[in-house]
This record gives structure tokens, sequence and C-alpha cells, in this order.
């Protein structure tokens, strides 16, 4: 039987050249596969703990080598003589050596690292891709991609307050063709900024970060840009938001608008998401109130919910303790799913099929914080989750997902993109 003979792991970089953790998992057929963590910017207060050595001689405090020595003694030790295939069992067993609620002891990051280089491995060692590992027979779908396209909040020096602006291609029959027209989009979108005087620098996550008159110019631009590469806004390409509102609430739920001056309470936000979807076609709005404003959640899921998707990031942090109290409360009706947030591959699935089961609609992401990985591809393809966040077009720490996307989708005989009809329950 194929078994587990080493782990390593090891100090790298992620994009935005902070260190992050790489672990490299050994079977005894000589395979190796290695996975490395990516890492938030706007974290959510209830994510699992990414463990840092606070050392300030090296990396400002970041680097990650007592995560490293994590995997390196207690993890590698524990798991070693192990067969890869039962990913339950290794993810139960680091669970149990932690021995806390958001693994504060061995660190997220060595957890995952660890969880994601066994799930790797085992493909490997039973010559399936990924995606087929993970999903079977019945991993056939394609996510629609939520392409980050103009940059702001934390992940720009701009000074648009909302997080991320996103085209979501929609009126198309396959993957690659709505990535073709989202790539084309973006160059024109280069074009307009440029022709209007703005700077065509890019954030964190590859989409442009211009300084602009309010929040909601950039709707304006990105429309004025679907148009000129020759689609229809709002039936072909659609617009979705990351607010990222936790980033400006202060403790008495009072949003911050800097960009136009303004302080807003929930319900006059609320208002104005209201107002934004009656003027533009906007799909799906993210974190449009912050993780801890349930009052307001239950508004907004109330007022918006049952027209566009209502996305809970920051507010569930992948957890599912969470996720089913939203359930429980008619908050949200959509969840982004960060591996990194929850801290193994297992519980992350299980987030995944209590959303599914609850019509919750899930969003494979990445962060802010990526690496050339590719894993949320084959996971987003292994487990149905229909769309994928992953930055614009551009920074090959994106571009990896996108173009793992398109070898699977050549590699399926039942390839399917499902387009609007995601939106049809
Ligand atoms: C988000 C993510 C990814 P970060 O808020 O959705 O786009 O950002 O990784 O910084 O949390
Ligand atoms: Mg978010």
């Amino acid at each position: 039987m194929v078994c587990i003979e080493n782990i390593f792991a090891d100090e790298v970089l992620d994009s935005r050249g902070n260190p992050t953790i790489r672990v490299n998992v050994s079977l005894s057929n000589n395979i190796t596969c290695n996975a490395i963590v990516p890492s938030g910017a706007s974290t959510g207060k209830r994510e699992a703990l990414e463990l840092r050595d606070n050392d300030k001689t090296r990396f400002n405090g970041k680097g990650v080598l007592m995560a490293c020595k994590n995997v390196n003694t207690k993890i590698c030790e524990n798991l070693i003589g192990l067969p890869p295939f039962n990913q339950g069992e290794i993810d139960r067993i680091m669970a149990e050596l932690d021995d806390t609620n958001n693994y504060s002891s061995l660190g997220a990051n060595a957890i995952l690292g660890t969880s994601m280089a066994v799930c790797k491995a085992a493909a490997y060692a039973m010559e399936i891709p990924l995606y087929r590992y993970i999903g079977g027979i019945n991993a056939n779908i394609l996510p629609v991609p939520m392409l980050n396209i103009i940059n702001g909040g934390s992940h720009a020096d701009n000074n648009v307050d909302f997080q991320e602006y996103m085209i979501m291609p929609l009126g198309f029959d396959s993957f690659k063709e709505a990535l073709r027209a989202s790539s084309e989009v973006y160059f024109h979108l280069k074009n307009i900024l440029k022709s209007e005087g703005h700077i065509t620098s890019i954030g964190d996550e590859g989409g442009f970060a211009p300084n602009l008159k309010n929040n909601e110019e950039p709707i304006e631009v990105i429309l004025k840009a679907i148009k000129q590469a020759g689609y229809k806004e709002g039936e072909q390409i659609a617009i979705a938001l990351d607010v990222a509102s936790s980033e400006f609430v202060n403790d008495d739920f009072k949003y911050t608008l800097s960009a136009e001056n303004r302080i807003l309470s929930s319900d006059e936000l609320i208002e104005y998401y209201e107002n934004l979807c009656s003027k533009y076609p906007i799909v799906s709005i993210e974190d449009g109130l912050s993780e801890d404003d349930w009052e307001g959640w239950k508004k907004l899921t109330s007022k918006l919910g049952s027209k566009i998707q209502l996305v809970g990031d920051d507010l569930f942090v992948t957890n599912t303790k969470i996720l089913q109290d939203g359930i429980n409360k008619n908050i949200a009706n959509a969840i982004l799913i960060k591996p990194n947030q929850i801290g193994s591959i297992s519980q992350t699935m299980q987030s995944v099929r209590l959303a599914q089961r609850n019509k919750y609609s899930c969003i494979m992401s990445h962060r802010s914080g990526e690496s050339e990985d590719s894993f949320i591809a084959d996971f987003a393809v292994g487990l149905n989750t229909g769309e994928i966040k992953t930055g614009s077009t551009a920074r090959s720490e994106r571009i990896a997902k996108y173009n793992r996307l398109l070898e699977i989708e050549n590699e399926l005989d039942y390839p399917e993109y499902l387009g609007w009809n995601l939106f049809k329950k």
C-alpha cells in the first residue's frame, strides 16, 4: 500500500513578496507533490490563525519558520506511514494535534499546506487529475469567473472604497469564450482609463487602481469597456462587487465612504446598494455589510436577496458553525469559499456541502496574496461550485488558475459552463 514517507515544509514568497509556506509530501512510490498556502489582506476576524514568527529581524515579523517547523516535526511524525487517500483521517489527526478552535497552536498555514499537498499526492498516485480525484465522475462543471478588474480598498493605494469591481461573463457557452471576452474587456478598460488621464498601474489582484471621483465611477468605466469591446452589458457580461465593508466600518456600524466624503448607517448603505442595482447590471455583492452587522445583513437580505447574489466572505469565513447560524437567520444567499479561512481541505468541503444543501451558492476563492499553485481551479471543478473568484486577467498567480481551468475544459468530454443557469434555482 502506498503511504506517506516524508513531509517537508519551507519558506517561500507569495505574490506580494511576503513569506508563505510550501509543503512537500513524498510517498513511498517516489511521488512528491507540493502546495503553497495563500494569504489575505482584508481578513475576517474569525478566520483560522495564520502563524507568523513575529521576529522583527526577518521579513518585518512575517516569517513562517515556526509554521514550517511544526510541519517538519509534529505533523510529519504523526502522518508518516499513513496512506494519503483518506483525506478525512489526515485532516482529523492534524486537528487533534493542534487542539485549539482556530489552529493557533500549529498554524492554519501549516495544516492547510499539508492538507493540500496530501490531496495532490493522492490524486497523482492514483494517476487521475486532481479535480477528478476530488469530484469523481461527477466533476464536469467549469466555474463562471468573477474577474476583479478595478481594485480598491485595502488591495490598492487609490481612493476607491470598495475593494473589488468584477465582471462576470455570464452570456457564454464555454469557459474559454468567457475568458477571452473578459481579457478583451480588460484591455479596453486600460485604453479608456489611459485616454481619460488615469494611471493604469494595477493592484494586488491584477485589476487597475485609478483614483476616481466616487465609488460608482468604476462601474461606469467598466460598462463603457464592455460596450467598446463589443459585448452587451448586463446580457453577456454583468457586474459583481466585493465591497469588503468590514474594512471601513466603526463599532457603531457607521460606514465611511472616504471617496465620497460620507458616513452612512447600515440602512443608508442598503439604500445605496438598491440604487446601484437599479441603475447598473449588478448580479452579486460580497460583504455589503460588516462581519458583525447581522441586523443590517437581515435587512439587506430581505431587500435584495431575491434579486441578486449576496455573498458572505468575512461574514462566514468558510466556517460551518457561522454559516449554519446565517442559514438559520436568513442571512445572505451565497458563501465565499477560502480554504485558508478554515484550515483544511476536509473542513472546506464540509462548508461547501452545507451551503449546497441549503441552496446557498458557493464561490471558490483565491486570496489577495497568492502563488503559482492552481489548487483552487481543480477544487472548484471537483466540488461543482459553479463560480470562482481569482483576480483579473493579469498577473501570473491569477492566470495560473485560469490557465488550469482552460486545460481542464479541454480535457473533459462533457464540459459544462453554466453561465446564467447559475442563477436559475
Ligand atoms: C476577498 C479576498 C480575495 P483577501 O476579500 O474576497 O479577493 O481578499 O484575500 O485580502 O481577504
Ligand atoms: Mg471578500
